[in-house]
């Protein structure tokens, strides 16, 4: 049996030419038009890079290597027992695009297993962050701090031929992505619990071994699975996969590339969001004293956020023009197990209540709901109530299908990013509303 390094090598082979003949044969060849709406705002729509990764239908959401996220759950292998499939089974199918046998991802799980030890280093780092850092801060300096790790910062000022890039690129990240979980649950153990360090258990896979150290009882291995699944891709255009992107443009390691995206994702209107459903619900709920409230009563508060000029987390997207099939499938694991939960009917209300007062405003392309509008209910729900630490999940699961992408990045040399930006005036004169000065 060829393990994964080994497939995945075989799979960079066949694929080389591929992109070489784009290049070399097509490369004048016009995929889209670029308009001043374009370049004011973000960049929508535009065909500007490439990935075989994942792909974002506006319509039918996220599909990995053209597995739609139920195929994924279906297909993928399964701890015994376990709802849920391996994590392991979606790196291997991340970065292979096929999806692995039992044998296969037995492999993988054997291959994190090896990387998972944290330098001590790191627990000092974290220990050193003042009171009050948002856990996103803490973790995306824990992570940069293992840059002297690198192997491919030693390979790259040692001399290496760039045909070889995705080598140490590939054990960088496997290195990186073993430790995450027992990062996460340090810094969460610091900032909410005794801070008392529970140490990774070799036995277990990334699920059950996440909700170990997070001291979860089952089904938390479950809602890790699941929770790392639907989070660790969604095409390279969102702004943490951009960001990993763009920073591993310049050859930089994976420690610096996902350090940074970790800061994209930590943003409000990105994986932040999150963590601002539960604060609005919360809000909602104290105003309420914990009744709750009429579907009227939603309405006002809804309309009384956008009446002071703010966002409904959770809803909206700049792709997606349907209900984002992530919030789908946890919302099928919320009536599965949990169609009680207080927390869960008001999200549930809200999915009645948002969509026709975003479109009655006339302002959001998309009224419906995306991952985060769920997201918190479950974690809330399992007894993860700090809502301050829902981003640093999302970055645990975005930073396989970043690492994914960027070990690709290597192997297809894709080069420095570097688009052209124009002035004020030049886009004025484009318009035709101001002449070009002599
Ligand atoms: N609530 C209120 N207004 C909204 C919302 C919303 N949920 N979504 C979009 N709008 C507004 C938006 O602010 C903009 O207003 P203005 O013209 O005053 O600038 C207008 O509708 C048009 O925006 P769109 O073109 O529909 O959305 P855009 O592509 O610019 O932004 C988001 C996409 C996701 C940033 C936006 O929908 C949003 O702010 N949603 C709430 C935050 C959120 O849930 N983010 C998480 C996204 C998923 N993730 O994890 O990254
Ligand atoms: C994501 O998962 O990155 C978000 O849905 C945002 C996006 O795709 O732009």
């Amino acid at each position: 049996m060829a393990g994964l390094k080994e497939k995945l090598y075989d799979k960079i082979q066949q694929h080389r030419p591929r992109t070489q003949r784009l290049v070399e044969e097509y490369g004048d060849v016009v995929v889209d038009k670029v308009t001043i709406g374009q370049i004011i705002g973000g960049m929508r729509g535009l065909k500007s890079l490439v990935t075989d990764i994942s792909y974002l239908d506006p319509n039918e959401g996220i599909r990995y290597r053209g597995f739609t996220l139920p195929e994924v759950f279906e297909k993928l292998p399964k701890p015994k027992g376990a709802e849920m499939p391996f994590v392991e089974g979606l790196v291997y199918l991340l970065l292979t695009g096929d999806i692995p046998t039992e044998n296969e991802v037995a492999d993988v799980v054997d291959e994190f297993r090896k990387r998972r030890i944290v330098p001590r280093y790191v627990y000092e780092v974290i220990d050193a962050f003042p009171c009050c850092s948002h856990p996103m801060a803490i973790f995306a300096n824990a992570i940069l701090t293992m840059h002297r790790e690198s192997f491919f910062a030693k390979k790259y000022s040692a001399g290496i031929n760039k045909m070889d890039y995705w080598d140490p690129m590939y054990e960088d990240s496997l290195n990186l992505l073993a430790k995450l979980p027992e990062i996460a649950s340090y810094i969460y153990a610091k900032l909410y619990r005794d801070g008392k360090r529970i140490q990774s258990d070799p036995r277990l896979d990334i699920g059950a071994d996440f909700a170990h150290m997070m001291m979860k009882p089952k089904p938390y291995d479950d809602v890790a699975r699941l929770h790392f699944i639907i989070h660790s891709d969604h095409e390279s255009g969102n702004v943490s996969a951009h960001t990993g992107h763009l920073v591993a443009s310049t050859l930089a390691d994976i420690y610096q590339a996902i350090s940074a995206m970790i800061n994209g994702l930590a943003g409000p209107l990105h994986g932040l969001a999150n963590q601002e459903v539960l604060r609005w619900l919360q809000d909602v709920k104290d105003k309420m004293g914990d009744e709750i409230p009429t579907e009227d009563e939603m309405k006002q508060f809804v309309w009384d956020t956008l009446n002071s000029g703010q966002v409904i987390p959770g809803y909206g997207h700049a792709v997606l023009r349907k209900t984002d099939p992530r919030y789908t499938i946890q919302r099928e694991f919320c009536l599965k197990h949990m169609p009680d939960d207080p927390l869960f009917n008001y999200v549930n209300l809200l999915y009645k209540v948002v969509p026709p007062i975003l479109k009655e405003q006339g302002k959001a392309k998309n009224p419906w709901p995306n991952l985060d509008a769920q997201t918190g209910v479950i974690q809330w729900h399992y007894g993860v109530t700090e809502y301050d630490f829902y981003t640093v999940l999302f970055g645990i699961g975005r930073s396989i299908g970043i690492a994914a992408n960027i070990i690709w990045d290597r192997a297809l040399l894709y080069p420095l990013e570097r688009p052209k930006s124009i002035t004020t005036d030049m886009l004025e004169q484009i318009a035709g509303i101001k002449k070009k000065q002599d």
